[in-house]
């Protein structure tokens, strides 16, 4: 353990000054209160204080901020997507990303690595060719890349899959892809908006939500009752738990989905590999690590215990690929909790419920959305009417049959 951490760990009076304050008391009433203390739950929280000027605003998370989806991902971020309100939509992000450390004066790390979506067939590469087509009318920069490209930018890559795997016939290359440490970004937000008066209340759980004749009236929790008219949840793996306090039907099922990151190497792996065919994607962290994930477990559970199947079948496929890491050890292993929709879009919006919004659905995308959701879900809840950007992405669009099908743009098979 590093020295300096058991030196303030051991410290009665904690002499680090804090990133954020400790509000001890809930105040009897806010304007609006955030259900849920992850990255879109503080974006959004920072936005509304920022673009719109409401600082009467309740982040409840009831364990620590940033300890759900939000710390749990494997920090990719693209705007590579297949539908034109997937892409201009994540797009939107990527452009809030790549000036965020900035805006949070706090180093994100964000690092832009090139994105390859292996292709190991003409089906899988057909709609890599789709998707690039979508992304260059829509101005995103990508393109459908042969082995020779894809072998001199990522040497280490074996085209062949060793022989075990469907060899490697192309990919989608997004040079914009990129990573960044999911901790901080969560930790920039919530500095940020408390600096702007909201009040980050963590070990807070939000036990029933009052509604009266159609509009929310108020938030109970385990430290008492809130008066608000405004609750947005932004809770990913928990939304069903909070929609059934309101009567509100979701499509919505919850999966796990397992990560894993390896010992610290010198850095070699300088882009971001997915490969949908082997349910496989890694990058090499800030730190050396090898971040390495999985498609969804097949069964629906609310559980973040990692297996020992997920460890062995990863291990397995980024052998394939990378045959060459035969010694390296993994470090630690997780698993999330991923809210999976249908069509693959969020569910983001106003719902039938007045003062009710939600912002859910992000299956295993949700990081990369983290600013943008921020700033469209704040402007959502401040003007009562669904921005732009996200109009096609609201719970009524089930009724309607008007789905956002981004199926073909996950990174991996489900
Ligand atoms: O959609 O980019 C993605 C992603 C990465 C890991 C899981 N999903």
């Amino acid at each position: 353990m590093p020295h300096r951490l058991l030196k303030f760990a051991l410290r009665k009076q904690y002499p680090e000054e804090r990133m954020f304050r400790a509000p001890t008391e809930l105040r009897d009433e806010y304007d609006v209160v955030i259900i849920g203390g992850g990255g879109h739950g503080l974006a959004a929280a920072y936005y509304l204080a920022k673009d719109h000027g409401i600082t009467n605003v309740a982040v409840l998370e009831k364990g620590y901020i940033g300890s759900g989806g939000t710390g749990r991902n494997t920090a990719i971020i693209r705007s590579n997507y297949l539908t034109r309100e997937g892409a201009n939509f994540y797009q939107a992000s990527v452009d809030l990303f790549q000036d965020l450390s900035r805006e949070l004066n706090l180093n994100l790390f964000y690092s832009e690595r090139g994105h390859f979506t292996l292709a190991h067939s003409p089906a899988s590469l057909r709609t890599q060719r789709w998707r690039a087509e979508v992304n260059k009318h829509l101005g995103i920069d990508s393109e459908v890349v042969g082995p020779e490209f894809i072998k001199k930018t990522v040497p280490e890559l074996d085209l062949s899959c060793g022989g075990h795997q469907a060899p490697v016939v192309g990919a989608l290359y997004h040079p914009p892809g990129a990573i960044a440490r999911h901790d901080a970004v969560a930790w920039g937000y919530a500095r940020g908006a408390d600096q702007r008066g909201v009040e980050i209340h963590q070990k807070t759980a939000v036990t029933d939500i009052e509604v009266r004749d159609g509009q929310v009236a108020g938030v109970h929790t385990d430290k008492g009752f809130i008066k608000t008219r405004k609750v947005l949840s932004a809770v990913a793996g928990w939304t069903t738990s909070i929609t059934e306090r309101v009567g509100l039907r979701t499509p919505l099922v919850i999966h796990p989905l397992q990560a894993l990151v390896t010992e610290p190497l010198k850095p070699w792996l300088h882009s971001i590999v997915v490969s949908a065919s082997l349910h496989t994607y890694v990058s090499q962290s800030s730190r050396g690590e090898l971040v390495a994930g999985a498609s969804l477990d097949p069964y629906e559970l609310i559980s973040m215990r990692s297996t020992l199947d997920f460890a062995e079948t990863m291990s397995g496929h980024l052998l394939d690929l990378f045959p060459f890491l035969g010694d390296i050890k993994i470090l630690r292993q997780w698993a999330g909790l991923c809210d999976m929709t249908p069509d693959f879009s969020p569910i983001m919006g106003t719902t039938p419920i007045g003062g009710f919004y939600i912002d859910a659905g992000w299956g295993t995308w949700g990081f990369k959305a983290t600013p943008i959701s921020g700033k469209t879900m704040a402007a959502t809840v401040c003007e009562d009417h669904d921005h732009p950007l996200i109009t096609a992405f609201n719970l009524s669009r089930f009724e309607r049959f008007e789905l956002v099908g981004e199926k073909g743009a996950a990174s991996v098979g489900h």
